[in-house]
């Protein structure tokens, strides 16, 4: 019987300095400091680790798993994206497309259009998104009987119309191009985009073409004689790329005189930073 449970203190030793040593080797643990005051023993441990008990009583600091600890403290997340433990301490660590800011907490989009970061050609556009980018190449479209000259990077303009051809008069006069980079889940409503239209004295109506992919998750309002505001009304699940037009109609004396056609194309991030 003695023997016996001598055996099992034995082994219970064997394993306890198995435990100590393989956890001292990760780092994860070790020995405290200790000393003798007053007769009394006490230990300390650094920042970054607990003190714990192990098999018989020994006293050991183990690495304190911040990640879990403190993921979501009073200050907000810990890390913007991912947490990693670490011998003594963390480190938070962003996904592709994001450089850490000097926090060592948060993450920063990486404008790849400003620097040689994208491989966009010299005829796309690059348009820096949330956690990546985009070659955008505008093409003019067709419209029957209206023919398009591309007059700058982002607009279209339509050539003169054959006489009386009513359809080429009804079709927009220009076509204009805009991206619109927005993180996933992007809190509503809030105004996201702005359109003015100058040089023009007539007065001016404002709608969203009926279709569109984002259609449900933005609406229109006007905010001056001139401008137009778009409203995100619903917040959009990324990663998503929507398609938006805004058709611009002038009035004169109750008619429409001529169309004006906005594309609006708006990348939705896959995280919400
Ligand atoms: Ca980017």
């Amino acid at each position: 019987m003695l023997r016996q449970r001598f055996l099992s203190l034995l082994l219970a030793e064997i394993l306890s300095q198995v435990f100590i040593s393989t956890a001292q080797r990760s780092g994860f643990s070790h020995q405290p400091k200790c000393m003798e005051t007053q007769g009394m023993r006490i230990c300390h441990c650094e920042a970054g680790y607990t003190i714990t008990l192990s098999g018989r009583q020994r006293k050991l600091c183990t690495d304190i798993d911040e990640c879990k600890l403190f993921h979501n403290g009073q200050g907000g997340r810990l890390c913007l994206h991912e947490c990693v433990n670490t011998v003594g301490g963390y480190r938070c660590e962003c996904p592709a497309g994001y450089n850490l800011t000097s926090d060592g907490r948060n993450c920063r989009d990486i404008d790849e259009c400003s620097t040689t970061l994208n491989n966009c050609t010299h005829d796309e556009l690059c348009i820096n998104t949330y956690g990546g980018f985009e070659c955008v190449k505008v093409e003019c479209p067709t419209f029957p009987d209206a023919n398009y000259i591309k007059t700058s990077a982002v607009r279209c303009e339509r050539s003169p119309c054959p006489v009386h051809s009513r359809s080429c008069s009804n079709a927009p006069s220009s076509i204009s191009f805009h991206h619109l980079s927005l993180v996933s889940g992007l809190s509503a409503p809030r105004v996201v985009f702005r359109l003015s239209v100058r040089g023009t004295s007539e007065s001016l109506r404002f709608s969203l073409k009926a279709g569109g992919s984002g259609r449900r998750f933005f609406s229109i309002r006007r905010f001056d004689p001139q401008t137009a505001e778009v409203m995100l009304t619903h917040p959009v699940p990324g990663p998503t790329t929507l398609g938006l037009e805004i058709v611009t109609r002038e009035l004169y004396r109750g008619q429409t005189i001529g169309r004006l056609l906005t594309k609006l194309k708006v990348f939705v991030s896959q995280y919400d930073f």
